[in-house]
């Protein structure tokens, strides 16, 4: 039933290259496909640009013995897998643009007896709609003639191998035979189980896992705020209720970035705009984190023209992805109240702002500090849960806003800091004795 010895996988990004050395470690003979040609020639010169250690080595491995072959055209293949982003246009609607065009592009390759995958984050029904109305028009029919389906990536950014190894997955068929044989393809490289169901039931299941953590982190947030109003410290409270067994209350933090859980609910609320509201509600929340610390900062007498030092670009700690990071939205704060800052990432090299401005991002910690009037911590990078009094130094004035509660707050206190916290310190002894 299998019947697939060659594959060819579209979009080498986080996800498809990883896929595709995973397929090739496996025994497929993989071609590697990308419209961006520097990136090509990168692959074809052996340099992997993903930063994990372990997507390194097995891509260079990959590479190195022939099995993944990089190249800017596709060639036939017994299956082809695309994986191109979907990101958001300005009006915050799916930009299903590079599916399309992944799937016309194929579609030229693709014969009778072959398997297409659409691994992208999508719209409902894009599958049915956009990958195979694509075939179709080129006389292959998607129900008779191949196996079309929907088969979601779930990689944490950072574990990605383990991830896409381990991970269930859920396999969307057009037809039941398309299910049945992606989810033989996928259990024949991965060690997750596989669940057959209907490619919109899979699309589905995708922007369903993403708007849960959304949703569950404003909720986050929302508890924040009022504790803060209470005058009741957050993390021990959140401690406290999560004992219950049947909840599991998120981190409160400076909103919510990366490449997929800020723009996935969107597809759900632009599709259904009367009955998403929540969804809007959560995403305009964590949207809001940023502008919510900054008017805290502010309250603390900073006045414009001072210098903030911003610790962390990375939308999460450890890794070195700064994709749709909170921090753009706090430097898009700042910026339009008038403030200076400098960016301190050990992590990331370059980063991209949706809003055209230069983060101005260094990898010492001392000239971040230099000067500063405050620090807002946005990211948990292990370095900063170490950091200490001697290290920001170089500050004009000791004030500290930590939005991920990663510091030593008792120790900057008794260095004569004023520390802020989302969700308020924990000054006061937790637990009534
Ligand atoms: N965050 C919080 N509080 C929390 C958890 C996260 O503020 O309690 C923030 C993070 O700091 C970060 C953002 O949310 O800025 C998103 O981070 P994340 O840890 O939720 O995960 P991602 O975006 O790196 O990966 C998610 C994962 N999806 C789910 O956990 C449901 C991953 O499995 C998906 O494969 C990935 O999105 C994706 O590609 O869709």
């Amino acid at each position: 039933m299998l019947n697939i010895k060659s594959v060819c996988v579209v979009g080498l990004g986080y996800v498809g290259l990883p896929s595709a050395a995973l397929m090739s470690q496996a025994g497929y003979d993989v071609i590697g496909v990308d419209v961006n040609a520097d990136l090509i020639s990168d692959l074809q010169r052996g340099h992997c640009r993903i930063g994990e250690t372990a997507v390194q080595e097995i891509v260079k491995e990959a590479l190195g013995n022939g099995t993944l072959r990089p190249s800017v055209e596709p060639e036939p293949a017994d299956a082809f897998f695309i994986c191109v982003p979907t990101p958001l246009t300005s009006d915050k609607k799916a930009d299903v643009s590079m599916v399309k065009a992944a799937a016309m592009r194929i579609a030229d390759y693709v014969k009778p007896g072959d398997m297409v995958v659409l691994e992208s984050t999508s719209p409902l029904n894009t599958t049915r709609d956009i990958v195979a109305k694509a075939l179709q028009d080129k006389g292959i029919d998607p129900y008779q003639d191949v196996d079309v389906c929907y088969c979601p990536e779930r990689v944490f950014p950072g574990n990605t191998i383990q991830e896409i190894l381990k991970n269930d997955r859920v396999v969307g068929g057009l037809t039941p035979r398309a299910a049945a044989r992606a989810k033989a393809f996928y259990e024949s490289f991965c060690e997750g189980e596989a669940s057959m169901v209907t490619a919109a039931a899979a699309e589905f299941s995708k922007l369903m896992e993403n708007t849960f953590r959304d949703v569950n982190i404003a909720l986050a947030n929302v508890f924040a705020h009022i504790a803060e109003e209470a005058g009741v410290e957050i993390s021990s409270v959140i401690e406290m209720a999560n004992r219950h067994p049947r909840v599991n209350v998120h981190i409160p933090g400076p909103g919510v970035g990366g490449h997929c859980i800020p723009v996935d609910p969107w597809f759900l609320i632009d599709a259904f705009p009367e009955t998403a509201g929540l969804l809007k509600q959560a995403r305009l929340i964590n949207d809001g984190q940023a502008r919510y610390i900054l008017d805290c900062v502010k309250a603390e007498g900073l006045k414009p023209g001072e210098k903030i030092a911003i610790l962390g670009a990375a939308y999460r700690g450890n890794i070195d992805d700064a994709r749709d990071t909170p921090t753009d939205l706090l430097i898009d704060a700042l910026s339009a109240d008038g403030y200076r800052w400098q960016t301190h990432d050990p992590h990331v090299e370059t980063v991209v702002s949706h809003f055209g401005h230069d983060f101005n991002l260094t990898d010492s910690l001392d000239v971040a500090v230099s000067g500063a009037s405050a620090v807002i911590i946005m990211t948990d990078h292990a370095e900063y849960s170490g950091l200490n009094a001697e290290m920001l130094s170089a500050m004009d004035r000791r004030y500290i806003y930590d939005t991920r509660a990663i510091i030593d707050v008792r120790h900057f206190v008794d260095a004569g800091f004023s520390v802020s916290r989302l969700g308020g310190v924990p000054i006061a002894p937790l637990a009534l004795l």
